[in-house]
């Protein structure tokens, strides 16, 4: 296999928050094997230290990768394994780590071509073969939550055409369930999860942006009926969006209204402009508050 020399960036520049500037400390970069697309964070040996999940892009023509970067005692990180699989297809556009059986043990969710695969970990550091779940539409971002108040994790699937987002319900364990929703009639580069109206149930935040002109947020809520299908639209003032376009979102207290537990979205900007793919050039650009 050839030994790509690009590099993975984990921390790169500072970001502006607010009025606020945090400097991040210096990069770390460790190689992969092939290009990577996408990272996910848990736990693949059983001790207490954190491990990386990395995504390809490429390796060849029909198998795909799944690179696996254990975090050692003086936490650094060692390139342990590779998952390879078969596709037609085989770039990996995003990555989940969790526990999605609840057998205590953290598994990988990605998303390639128009497939969600899942790499169940059965013991520490043994990855099952891999379980494919397929798809109407592409893929283009996936995250973890609770959909239908009961206490197994679901997904929730971008697509990147349509108008679409897809939910997969787990009703028992390692059984997907997969529900399409037709929302508002747009392009959606990513999505994520969080709690926006503070009721305890989650909710669906769907990005707007790298694929359109319009930036808009797109928040499906979740009631006692399950999540809504007609969304509610969000658009920051365009002068925050003039000159690119947000490459993603993340649905957190980022100010830290912990007094009122509301969540906030930002938009990082995460397209390649330096070369390195992905993380490099991650900016803060807006930060939508929401107050009691
Ligand atoms: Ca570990
Ligand atoms: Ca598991
Ligand atoms: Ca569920
Ligand atoms: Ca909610």
């Amino acid at each position: 296999m050839k030994h790509s020399i690009l590099t993975w960036v984990i921390l790169f520049v500072p970001f502006a928050l607010g009025a606020q500037s945090i400097l991040l400390d210096s990069a770390i970069s460790y190689s992969t094997h092939y290009s990577p697309t996408a990272v996910g964070a848990g736990n693949f040996n059983a001790d207490s230290r954190t491990d990386l999940a990395v995504g390809a892009l490429y390796v060849k023509k029909d198998t795909g990768a799944i690179e696996i970067f254990i975090q050692k005692a003086n936490n650094t990180l060692s390139q342990k394994a590779t998952l390879f699989f078969a596709a037609e297809n085989p770039a990996v556009k995003c990555l989940i780590v969790g526990d999605l059986n609840s057998d205590g043990f953290d598994d990988i969710a990605f998303g390639y071509d128009h497939h969600i695969g899942i790499f169940y970990q059965r013991s520490p550091g043994q990855a099952d073969s891999l379980r494919t779940i397929t798809l109407n539409e592409q893929v283009s971002s996936l995250k973890m939550g609770y959909f239908n108040s009961d206490t197994l994790v679901d997904l929730v699937i971008s697509h990147p055409d349509q108008g679409k987002f897809s939910i997969l319900y787990q009703p028992t364990a390692e059984q997907w369930d997969h529900e399409e929703v037709t929302t508002f009639s747009s392009r959606f580069s990513e999505v994520d999860v969080g709690d926006l109206n503070n009721d305890g149930k989650e909710d669906i935040v769907l990005l707007a942006g790298r694929f359109v002109d319009t930036v808009g947020l797109f928040v499906h809520y979740q009631d006692k009926n399950g999540i809504d299908p007609t969304p509610t639209v969000l658009r920051p003032k365009q002068d925050m969006m003039d000159d690119f376009y947000p490459g993603g979102i993340a649905v957190e207290d980022v100010n830290g209204e912990i007094w009122c537990d509301l969540k906030d979205i930002a938009f990082p900007h995460a397209w390649n402009r330096c070369g390195c793919f992905w993380v490099c050039g991650l900016v803060m650009a807006a930060v939508l508050n929401k107050t009691p």
